[in-house]
């Protein structure tokens, strides 16, 4: 089942008009945000998509690594706006409510998030987006990375008990063609509902799913520990968090919940 990705075969049916019509696919690639950047960089359009059956060095926040299964699971990224349509750090949710609809039409699983970054299923990660700039100040340029675990059936080391994939929630392989496809539908009617709204309802419906708000949290990470209440998003797409009388906004770090029973 799990053949390598073929370019022909991923763009035979894709109905999009942007997202996954310039594609680039590999066997194997340090990491597909790397390309993308340099993709990026000489010029390619918003919509350029590099996917890889393989990473030797796929990357998450702070210089911390994803790993995957070769041909096994959905791994790309895809060169986003400049922030001209809205702004920029809107894309992470924008990737991440594409990718829970993408999952939940082609599975039918639940799929919940986690601010700010994480795709959930039963309390287990099955998803991670990694949001880049490129470009220079005066022109920037936003590139998103999601490594989705489709077919992967085992985990390694501490991953056995944190991480799931698709299959592992609904026992039976899935195409990934298919959630390729399925994902370049959702990002871009996504896109082009937040060209019209700023991404405002796209906003609503992922808090909606979020895990996090009115829940007891403890922030680590970003030179943080922080113990307190997540209220909700700031203007500016930071996770506010109450403690005590007072809230801070808080940008990067890792969000554990401390209740997670309730
Ligand atoms: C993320 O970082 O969750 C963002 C991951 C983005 C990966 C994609 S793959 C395509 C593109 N190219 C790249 O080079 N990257 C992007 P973060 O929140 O920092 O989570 C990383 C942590 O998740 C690791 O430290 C592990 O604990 C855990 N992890 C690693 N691999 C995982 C997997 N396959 N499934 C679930 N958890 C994993």
């Amino acid at each position: 089942m799990n053949r390598p990705l073929d370019k022909a075969s991923l763009l035979d049916g894709l109905t999009t008009r942007l997202f996954g019509r310039k594609l680039f696919v590999f066997a194997e690639i340090d990491s597909t945000n790397a390309c993308a950047r340099a993709l990026a960089d000489i010029g390619n359009p918003i919509g350029t998509v590099v996917i890889a059956d393989h990473q030797t060095a796929g990357r998450g926040r702070l210089g911390r690594r994803w790993e995957a299964e070769p041909r096994t699971n959905v791994l790309l990224s895809v060169l986003l706006g400049s922030g001209a349509e809205f702004p920029i750090w809107r894309w992470t949710y924008l990737l991440s409510e594409a990718t829970v609809r993408a999952v939940q039409q082609s599975t039918g699983l639940s799929v919940e998030t986690k601010w700010p970054n994480d795709l959930l299923i039963d309390g287990k990660k099955c998803c991670g987006i990694l949001l880049e700039t490129a470009g220079t100040v005066d022109k920037p340029f936003c590139l998103g990375g999601i490594g989705l675990n489709v077919n992967q059936s085992r985990f390694a080391g501490d991953l056995e008990d944190r991480a799931t994939s698709l299959r592992l929630a609904t026992g039976v392989e899935h195409d990934r063609k298919q959630i390729f496809q399925a994902l370049m539908d959702s990002i871009e009617d996504l896109y082009d509902r937040a060209s019209q709204d700023g991404g405002r309802s796209m906003l609503e419906s992922w808090t909606q799913r979020c895990i996090t708000f009115g829940r007891p949290v403890i922030v680590r990470g970003a030179g943080m520990n922080l113990e307190g209440t997540a209220v909700g998003l700031s203007d500016d797409g930071g996770l506010v968090v109450r403690h005590g009388a007072r809230s801070t906004t808080v940008y990067a770090g890792d969000v554990t919940i401390s209740d997670p029973t309730s």
